[in-house]
């Protein structure tokens, strides 16, 4: 017989979205119980995203968890986009009236928010196995998975998917309830992180011949670096000089721009694609962070998307809570879907303008280099990508959710 654990919200991933949901609905008097398949130490150690659009750092500073953030985080007010071998700067601050982002890796969020869930007494229970979602379809669903070799199980009013990409809430959802919405990318991103100080304080988009390349940070001596390579490159191919020698050809400038070159000490591959399950939610369970959708990295959103679902997500249970209505909740997909969607296209057009293309005939580099030159030269199209970049208010007008 397995133990059982009654709560009110059972959460699958203790990722940004998982952890982030806990964290919320504890603020609002409400239970939940996060289970999650890696150590502590994996979720904590995991590089992955560094931007933080400036409704997520508000979310994390108005909900207490931002103090180390506003530390250590490195506030930026532009980025830069590079290409025919010369720099040009957007001003994000200047062009969306003030709005920032902060570069701070989602590694340390994801520390914070699990530091916060523990000492508020919540639970996070990490190396769970055999995890299975069931009777969502009704008022009593069920999470079961082992620990230590032990069946448990949590009886919850509602899960959270929050389990990622390639988690199991999604697939668990019956055949036909859900669409997918999909486009894999032809290529993807080599990523280093070295202990160099970043050659630039701002982050640099980089569309060059030989592909794309960007620079990236961790703080003032760790530089993060990606260059776009093949879905399956295979890094045994890439020992670091050659890593570091492709990289400056793809950053050179006509003024004679070069990186800081220090100790590579971690590599890894990235897939790129655009993914939308819709809708994000089946009866009891709701989807959010990456088991939804996924986005490509140029545009630095998919933790952002994470943090925006989940925050829609515990206001709609808070209402749920405190009047019994669903209305909120019958919502929820809808909300993030206008938002997750507006973030498809600012992603994908990223990308699209960045990258290299595989057997192009010119015609695309060509059109990539009159948008980059639209972009960096007209104060609309510039304030377009600004406002984008920076991301859109998290309360849009008209929702109330
Ligand atoms: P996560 O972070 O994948 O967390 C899901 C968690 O669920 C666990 N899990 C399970 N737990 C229990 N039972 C199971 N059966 C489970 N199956 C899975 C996993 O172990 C994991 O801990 O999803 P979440 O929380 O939705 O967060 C999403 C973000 O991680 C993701 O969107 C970003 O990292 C994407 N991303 C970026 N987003 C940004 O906003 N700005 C950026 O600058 C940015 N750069 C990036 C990125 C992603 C990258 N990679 C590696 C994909 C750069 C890169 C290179
Ligand atoms: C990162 O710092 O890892 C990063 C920054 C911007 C992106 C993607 C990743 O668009």
């Amino acid at each position: 017989m397995a133990s059982v654990i009654r709560t009110q919200v059972g959460i699958v991933g203790a990722g940004p979205a998982g952890l982030l949901l806990s964290h919320l609905l504890h603020l609002e008097g409400i239970e939940s119980v996060v289970i999650e398949s890696h150590t502590r130490r994996h979720v904590e150690e995991r590089i992955r995203a560094g931007v933080l659009e400036q409704g997520t750092v508000d979310l994390l500073n108005e909900t207490g968890v931002g103090e180390r953030m506003r530390r250590e985080g490195l506030v930026h007010h532009g980025i830069e986009l590079r290409f025919n071998r010369q720099g040009h700067r957007i001003d994000m601050y200047e062009l969306t009236g003030g709005r920032a982002i902060t570069v701070y890796g989602q590694h340390e969020v994801v520390k914070d928010l699990i530091r916060a869930r523990l000492h508020a007494g919540g639970q996070v229970c990490f190396e769970v196995d055999r995890v299975s979602v069931h009777g969502f379809d009704g008022t009593s669903p069920r999470i079961r998975f082992t620990k230590d070799g032990e069946p448990r199980e949590i009886a919850c009013d509602f899960i959270g998917g929050c389990d990622g990409f390639h988690g199991i809430c999604r697939p668990s959802i019956p055949d036909g309830a859900l669409r997918f919405f999909e486009k894999v990318y032809p290529f993807g991103w080599l990523g280093i992180l070295a202990e160099a100080p970043p050659a630039s304080e701002e982050l640099i988009y980089s569309n060059h011949e030989r592909g794309f390349a960007l620079l990236s940070m961790r703080s003032q001596a760790l530089s993060r670096l990606y260059l776009q390579c093949t879905p399956e490159e295979d890094l045994a191919q890439w020992p670091d000089d050659r890593i570091w020698r492709e990289l400056q050809t793809r950053f050179e400038t006509a003024s004679g721009f070069r990186l800081h070159e220090g100790a590579i000490v971690q590599k890894g591959v990235t897939a790129m694609r655009s993914f939308v399950a819709e809708p994000m939610q089946h009866g009891r369970l709701f989807l959010a962070g990456d088991a939804a959708h996924i986005v490509p990295p140029t545009g630095a959103k998919g933790l952002n998307l994470a943090a925006a679902d989940v925050r829609v997500l515990s206001r709609a249970l808070a209402h749920y809570y405190r009047t019994g209505s669903g209305e909120l909740l019958d919502r929820y997909s809808t909300t993030c879907l206008r938002r997750v969607w507006r973030a498809q296209h600012f992603s994908w057009w990223m990308t699209s303008m960045l990258h290299r293309f595989e057997g192009g005939d010119g015609f695309d580099h060509r059109r990539q280099l009159a948008e980059l030159d639209n972009v960096t030269s007209s104060r609309a199209a510039s304030a377009h990508l600004a406002e984008n970049y920076v991301g859109l208010p998290f309360d849009p007008p008209g929702e109330t959710s």
